[in-house]
């Protein structure tokens, strides 16, 4: 069965109980429960993790990279600073999908700068819980370059 990874940085266990203007009122686990559903109904596995240390995320990414099963990362605050996350990408090919919660093209200036993108298959941000569904279908789709299908 195909494994997908859904790999969370810092702070991204305190959803759900502060900030909801910015980051809504779903837990990491309402997330998680959501994207199993959809998964298991595709017949895919999930392996869905968070922690708030950088070399965690580098050590999961250069696994799925090395087996060839492909992430959607919400590295949090990382995704600004993290060179090594960055090379943990690129350095084991590892298909990623950058996801955030928040528009962070709208918020600070120092949230415009992601050191993940350019290494990332795409990008997805501001939909809420919705960008990790959004990325996960992304994944199950089928390759289509051709016009969209009603
Ligand atoms: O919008 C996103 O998903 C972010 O990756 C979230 C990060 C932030 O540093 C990025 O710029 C954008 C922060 C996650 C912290 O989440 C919290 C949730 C509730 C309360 C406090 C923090």
């Amino acid at each position: 069965m195909t494994t997908i990874h859904v790999l969370n940085g810092p702070n991204l266990n305190l959803l759900g109980t502060r900030e909801p203007a910015t980051y809504g009122r779903a837990t990491l686990a309402d997330i998680e429960t959501g994207l199993a559903a959809l998964a298991g109904a595709h017949g895919v596995s999930l392996v869905f993790r968070q922690s708030n240390h950088e070399g965690d995320l580098v050590t999961w990414i250069q696994a799925a990279g090395q087996a060839g099963e492909p992430v959607i990362l919400n590295a949090g605050a990382y995704t600004h600073t993290s060179i090594a996350i960055r090379d943990a990408i690129a350095g084991t090919g590892a298909e990623v999908i950058e996801v955030h919660l928040s528009n962070v093209h709208a918020r600070e200036p120092f949230r415009h700068h992601s050191a993940i993108s350019a290494v990332a298959k795409g990008v997805i941000a501001g939909f809420g819980p919705l960008s990790y569904e959004l990325a996960l279908r992304a994944l199950l789709a089928p390759a289509a370059d051709g016009p969209l299908t009603a």
